[in-house]
């Protein structure tokens, strides 16, 4: 989608410091981190939000959360743990309408989460 900022990060047409690519994730440093480690896993294909997600596409949820696995543990942040959080919608908290899964460590997080 070419108005799309995370789809110009996937398709280097915007810059980010990109941590892993392959041909189904992008993943890359937010640009306004709240922990030590904020790193964003993209689907390189342009999906709106959990809501507009299709039969088919488990495998590559699935595949998101194998990625954010690898790289906290290439963060060091794996044996002290992690939070992923993947916002939805306006109430969720969603600001960039590209599904994305956060990956936030380095830090205790602060609970109640909402
Ligand atoms: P969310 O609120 O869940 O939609 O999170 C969107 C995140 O994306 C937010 O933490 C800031 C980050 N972000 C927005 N635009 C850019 C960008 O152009 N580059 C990078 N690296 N991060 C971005």
């Amino acid at each position: 989608m070419t108005s799309c900022v995370f789809c110009k990060i996937v398709a280097s047409q915007s810059p980010a410091e990109i941590v892993h690519q392959d041909n189904r994730v992008t993943a890359f440093r937010d640009f306004q981190p709240v922990a030590p480690t904020h790193i964003l896993i993209v689907p390189n294909r342009h999906i709106e939000s959990v809501n507009n997600l299709e039969s088919g596409d488990e495998a590559l949820i699935g595949y998101m959360f194998s990625v954010a696995k690898e790289l906290a543990a290439r963060e060091n942040i794996h044996e002290n743990g992690y939070r992923l959080i993947i916002n939805t919608g306006v109430d969720g908290g969603q600001s960039v309408f590209h599904l994305h899964l956060h990956l936030l460590g380095g830090q205790h997080m602060r609970n109640p989460i909402g």
